[in-house]
């Protein structure tokens, strides 16, 4: 078996996570342009534990080595093996004005600078919830995209358990929307939304604390024309937060916009959640933007699974953990599933860890 086929088996077999010989191939293309393992992570779309264990592979057979410095190193063996293979560094030719969004920030420099004046208070992001905020330019973007796909002036939005990254802020903000609704878990989250809202006079804005786990009640199913969110990437909480989003939504031609990173579930689970969404939910997929979003770094990862399992000590000092952004619209006869959820597995599975 050739050896990048071979390191993909063994760690596939160590971490469950599922992978192919083209994944290690992008993790030494990775390492021919950064030895940072928090850069070779981002750069290798992949979940921590399986790029983990590929360093800790490869460096057993002596194609990486670690240095003083703590950086990921090609050995001799490592450089011959990549000539052979033919493995180029990795590209990067991503928009440096939109940040690869396609959506630039300082389209909108009123809502931008509001915005970044108000989240110098915002709570900071804690473990309980898996919470880490994703940058101001990042939050604006998905605005300003909400607003290019005719899904903010004049509609009912409702966000939900994402409030860490201030979205429902920032769409009550633009007062386009009909109405806003902003719920999550976190009460301090909501605090600082209704404080703001009051403060501005924005009377067409309410945040209020639910658990996602419990079913909506009636007053919150097919409401809203647009619903914002941004789960763990376990199934349980797929279904809780997108399933119930679904479920918020009026009729057909509604639209759904969240996050899905490769950071915390592989791409054999994105094909598990793009069945769900089309077979079950019967809704379409109309955009995936990789790497919209870009998370802050949190100050819990030391104590995180993702942390104790990487091959080096050095925690990450520049943004690594990046999400898709993916819109979806609702078709005839979409399903809204709105049942209890029991799993305990909500924040945390094999593939994820940074929770
Ligand atoms: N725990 C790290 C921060 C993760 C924030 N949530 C990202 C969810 C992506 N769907």
């Amino acid at each position: 078996m050739k050896i990048l086929q071979k390191v993909a088996k063994e760690v596939q077999e160590a971490t469950k996570v599922r992978l192919h010989g083209r994944n290690v191939e992008r993790l030494l293309s990775a390492v021919l342009v950064t030895g940072d393992f928090w850069k070779i992570v981002d750069l290798s779309d992949l979940p921590v534990p399986a790029a983990s264990e590929i360093v800790k592979r490869l460096v057993s057979e002596g194609i990486l080595f670690i240095d003083d410095q703590e950086n990921i190193r090609l050995t001799q063996k490592g450089v011959d093996l990549v000539n052979e293979l033919g493995i180029s560094p990795a590209q990067d030719y991503t928009c440096g004005a939109c940040e690869g969004r396609g959506y630039p920030f300082y389209a909108d420099k009123e809502l931008y600078r509001t915005f970044v004046e108000l989240a110098k208070d915002r709570p900071k992001a804690i473990r309980d919830y898996d919470q880490g905020s994703v940058t101001p330019e990042t939050t604006v973007s998905r605005v300003l995209f909400l607003d290019s796909r005719g899904d903010l002036r004049g509609k009912d939005i409702i966000v939900m358990g994402a409030e860490d990254d201030l979205t429902g802020l920032a769409v009550a903000l633009t007062r386009k929307a009909r109405r806003v609704l902003v719920i999550d878990i976190d009460k301090r989250l909501i605090d600082f939304d209704n404080r703001i809202f009051k403060e501005l006079g924005i009377d067409n804005a309410e945040a209020m604390v639910w658990d996602l786990r419990n079913p909506f009640p009636d007053d919150i199913l097919g409401q809203f024309e647009v619903f914002i969110t941004d789960p763990p990437e376990t199934f349980a909480a797929f279904r809780a937060f997108i399933g119930r989003g679904i479920a918020t939504l009026k009729e057909e031609g509604c639209a759904g916009y969240f996050g899905l990173t490769l950071r915390d579930s592989s791409i054999f689970r994105w094909k598990e959640f793009q069945e769900i969404l089309i077979n079950e939910y019967c809704v379409v997929i109309t955009d995936i933007v990789q790497d919209f979003n870009h998370y802050m770094n949190w100050d819990y990862h030391p104590e995180t699974r993702a942390a104790q399992i990487a091959p080096v000590k050095k925690n990450p000092t520049d943004i690594w953990y990046r999400s898709a952004w993916y819109r979806i619209e609702t078709l005839p006869g979409f399903k809204r599933w709105n049942d209890p959820i029991s799993d305990e597995v909500f924040y945390l599975d094999e593939e994820g860890s940074t929770t």
